[in-house]
């Protein structure tokens, strides 16, 4: 239906759809509707338009026979729906008006949606992006997850200290989901295994339902809608009848908190979180649900097992659903009666792994005894897998005494790919090192991409419309034609409509944090950028101890030519992560004092906004002039922030780790602020005696801060507060925080004379955006498709038809 919807749906049909919700399926009276009635009815009426296409979609994937590709995630990190929805249909400007028929605010209604926030960061918003250009292609795609009742965490700074309260997104009605109360499969937890004539039962001690609920996610022009899948775990048993009419209420309702506390909340840890046995059986209820529901549909169209491989491509996002392997294994021996060897094999033509971390302690491992006890089946699974799998390789699965997951992830796929070039050789290199010279054609690179819809066309209007008016609309679902734009940098006319673009939405943000926080920025300074989880190989501390070093020297010289600059900073550390949360604390006290500076007030400023979200960085990105990636090299997997920033006109200064290796390849080297070791250069470095101390000496620049900050500047009366913090740069500094310290402060000089010549840095800037094309989720998606899920897109097939 909706290829030209926006011609067949005006304003009035869209009103009288949205009143017609507010009245009969809200039971509300116009006159008395509130905010919150007025998005439900907005949000319904969208709905609507997205119920065909997606039929369309599940009855041509059934009719083509083809693959379904079920892409196994604990995180989906989607922000709000309603723009996204709106957008992709094409109908945005007629649903604004249709509202403003009501008096509504048609931003005020958008905004008014809690951001499903159902993962940590990058793994889970790279899932949502994906979903996205799986539907825009029009591969046939379910995302599998879980519907946690609580997603990350919401933060507050007290005294500048992080503070994390529940987040409650269900606490209002999720509109866009529907129940399948049909959709129910039983997990099973502890208990033993029998054994006869060969034949193995597992008797779980223990079993709670996964129950699914279903969102339609539409692909762009509503050509196509998937299916993400998410599931939330119930009692088998509502509650104990016999307890109740003994008047015990709580016994009676135990067996129900237990169950529903497998889906309660999101981990908070984007590292790991080791040996949770709650956390592990959130991995297995999810896991399980899927397999077992994509196998019921599988065999509901009547293939046989042996083919399994040639209808199912299912991508594991990291280790957290490597129990597919042992799981799905299980189902085609224990209830189908396949052969084990057989069944591997054939598991293995379905399952792929993507590995997004190098860091030892993000490397899944379970105790054995753990593993053992929740999954007894899988344990012994799992030991046949090690044996056929890897009896000559030298490499175990279970070592030690603990059970290793990126080890089994690996054995049991067909394909391992790391997230960026570096990041793929290093996988090869370092983690996977002897699985790859047992399995040389295993491992590949599948550089990440992000969704041009949400992350350009509908985050940034005023550059939308410029583009749109340079080269044409058609950009946003085959953005490499963004190249068309460079031809327009050397024209003076075109980069000061650019940097009107930019002015523009740096004034929206400034507005922004005037009305949330009180905060006054000058939408004349430069806006410097670091957004992402806190984390200590992030270097945020070295963003900040450059900040003082620079507030240092304007102090010394404060007639000087500085450039002014506001210092930006969002993200979240892990509640438990002590060095983040110190960070975070460092960066807010040096705000504080900086400031409240008179002498550098007009020239130095720094913001950090709590809580960031996706919805931040949707205000955040368009409005950034720096884009700050200076991860230490061989640390950062990809990075997609780094994607979104360039793609909206940032200029970056970064390090050669994860994607920026690539970005800058695009980008041409002239537009980028390169600075600091490589990654070989490192691991060099943290072998020589005394590195840190001898960097520090070496750089009275850098001494001076951290004395400073060591010596109470920023604390105040609690004077040791940041003792220990410098006492580990002195110490061990394992991120290099202190060497890469002076070509970090030198390459933001750079940045500085750039930025005060506003043709050359207006230049650079419309090269980025004109050469980011290429990081397009759409552009992965189809090389995971060719290369991984060997599957393609229907929509083609469709369109291959209607012309023929
Ligand atoms: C594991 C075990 C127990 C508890 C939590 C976890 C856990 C949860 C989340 C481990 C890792 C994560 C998330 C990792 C992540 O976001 N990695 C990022 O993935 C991006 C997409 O590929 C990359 O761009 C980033 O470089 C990488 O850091």
């Amino acid at each position: 239906m909706p290829k030209d919807l926006h011609n067949t749906l005006d304003a009035a049909s869209m009103r009288a759809s949205i009143l017609r919700h507010l009245t009969y399926s809200l039971g509300k009276d116009d006159a008395h509707a509130s905010r919150y009635d007025w998005r439900m009815a907005m949000s319904l009426a969208l709905r609507d338009l997205v119920v065909d296409p997606w039929f369309a979609s599940t009855r041509e994937t059934y009719e083509a026979m083809g693959k379904r590709v079920y892409y196994l995630s604990m995180e989906f990190l989607i922000g709000r729906l309603i723009e996204d929805v709106a957008v992709n249909l094409g109908v945005d400007d007629i649903a604004r008006d249709a509202i403003a028929s009501f008096g509504q605010n048609y931003d005020a209604i958008v905004a008014d949606e809690p951001d499903a926030a159902l993962g940590n960061g990058g793994l889970g918003r790279l899932a949502a992006c994906f979903l996205d250009s799986l539907s825009t292609l029009g591969i046939p795609a379910y995302g599998y997850g879980i519907r946690y009742e609580h997603g990350l965490f919401e933060q507050h700074f007290e005294d500048g200290r992080q503070v994390e309260s529940p987040e409650t997104w269900l606490a209002q009605r999720h509109v866009w989901e529907f129940e399948r109360p049909e959709a129910r499969y039983d997990i099973g937890f502890g208990g033993y295994v029998s054994t006869s004539v060969g034949h193995h039962t597992w008797h779980p001690a223990e079993t709670v339902v996964a129950s699914a609920y279903d969102t339609p996610i539409v692909g762009w022009k509503g050509d196509w809608a998937n299916t993400l899948r998410l599931w939330a775990a119930m009692p088998t048993q509502l509650f104990d009848l016999a307890s109740f009419n003994r008047g015990d209420y709580i016994t009676a309702s135990e067996p129900e908190a237990l169950a529903r506390t497998i889906s309660r909340v999101l981990y908070p840890d984007d590292s790991s979180d080791k040996g949770k046995e709650l956390r592990l059986k959130q991995e297995y209820f999810f896991t399980s649900a899927s397999i077992q529901d994509l196998l019921r549909r599988f065999l509901s169209e009547g293939y046989a097992l042996e083919d399994l491989a040639d209808h199912v491509a299912i991508q594991l996002n990291d280790t957290h659903p490597a129990i597919a392997g042992p799981e799905f294994v299980r189902l085609l021996v224990d209830v189908h009666g396949m052969e084990i060897g057989k069944a591997i094999s054939v598991v293995r033509g379905c399952l792929a792994y993507t590995n997004h971390t190098l860091l030892p302690e993000a490397l899944e491992r379970w105790t054995e005894d753990l593993f053992a006890r929740i999954l007894p089946r899988h344990h012994r699974i799992i030991e046949i897998i090690q044996d056929t799998c890897l009896a000559d390789t030298g490499v175990r699965i279970i070592e030690g005494g603990m059970v290793k997951m990126g080890e089994l992830a690996f054995v049991m796929a067909h394909k391992v790919n790391g997230v960026s070039a570096l990041h793929s050789q290093l996988v090869k290199e370092t983690v996977f090192a002897d699985l790859h010279a047992a399995f040389p054609d295993r491992i590949l690179n599948q550089t990440n991409g992000i969704t041009p819809r949400r992350w350009l066309y509908s985050c940034n209007p005023p550059l939308r419309a410029l583009i749109d008016e340079t080269i044409g609309s058609g950009w946003a679902d085959d953005l490499e034609r963004l190249d068309g734009l460079a031809v327009h940098a050397d024209d003076a006319n075109f980069r000061a409509a650019f940097r009107a673009a930019k002015s523009e939405n740096k004034e929206h943000l400034a507005a922004w944090l005037k009305a949330r926080d009180g905060v006054v920025v000058d939408p004349a300074a430069m806006f410097d950028v670091q957004i992402k989880r806190v984390h200590e190989y992030k270097r945020q501390l070295m963003n900040i101890l450059e900040t003082v070093a620079l507030w240092n020297d304007i102090r010394d010289n404060p007639n000087g030519d500085w450039t002014p600059r506001v210092k930006l900073f969002g993200g979240k550390a892990a509640p438990g992560y002590v060095a983040a949360k110190a960070i975070i604390h460092l960066i807010n006290d040096v705000a504080k004092v900086i400031n409240a500076d008179p002498v550098t007030r007009d020239l130095l400023q720094v913001v950090f906004p709590a809580n960031y979200n996706v919805t931040m960085a949707e205000l955040l990105i368009p409005a950034a002039d720096l884009s700050e990636q200076i991860s230490t090299a061989g640390k950062e997997a990809s990075g997609t922030g780094n994607m979104k920033l360039a793609l909206n006109g940032a200029l970056t200064i970064g390090t050669l780790d994860g994607a920026n290796v690539e970005i800058r390849d695009k980008v041409g080297a002239e537009n980028f602020f390169l600075f600091g070791m490589t990654a070989a250069e490192a691991v060099a470095k943290r072998a020589e005696p005394d590195f840190a101390r001898n960097a520090i000496s070496a750089s009275p620049r850098l001494a001076r801060v951290l004395g400073q900050i060591a010596g109470g500047v920023f604390s105040g009366a609690d004077r040791g507060r940041y003792e220990a913090l410098v006492a580990n740069l002195y110490a061990h500094d394992y991120f290099l925080v202190t060497c890469d310290f002076d070509a970090y402060f030198a390459a933001q000089r750079e940045v500085d004379t750039a930025y005060r010549d506003t043709a050359c840095w207006g230049r650079m800037a419309v090269l980025n955006t004109a050469r980011m094309g290429w990081f397009s989720s759409d552009r992965t998606i189809a090389d995971y498709a060719r290369e991984i899920w060997n599957t393609g897109s229907l929509k083609k097939k469709r369109s291959a038809k209607d012309d023929g």
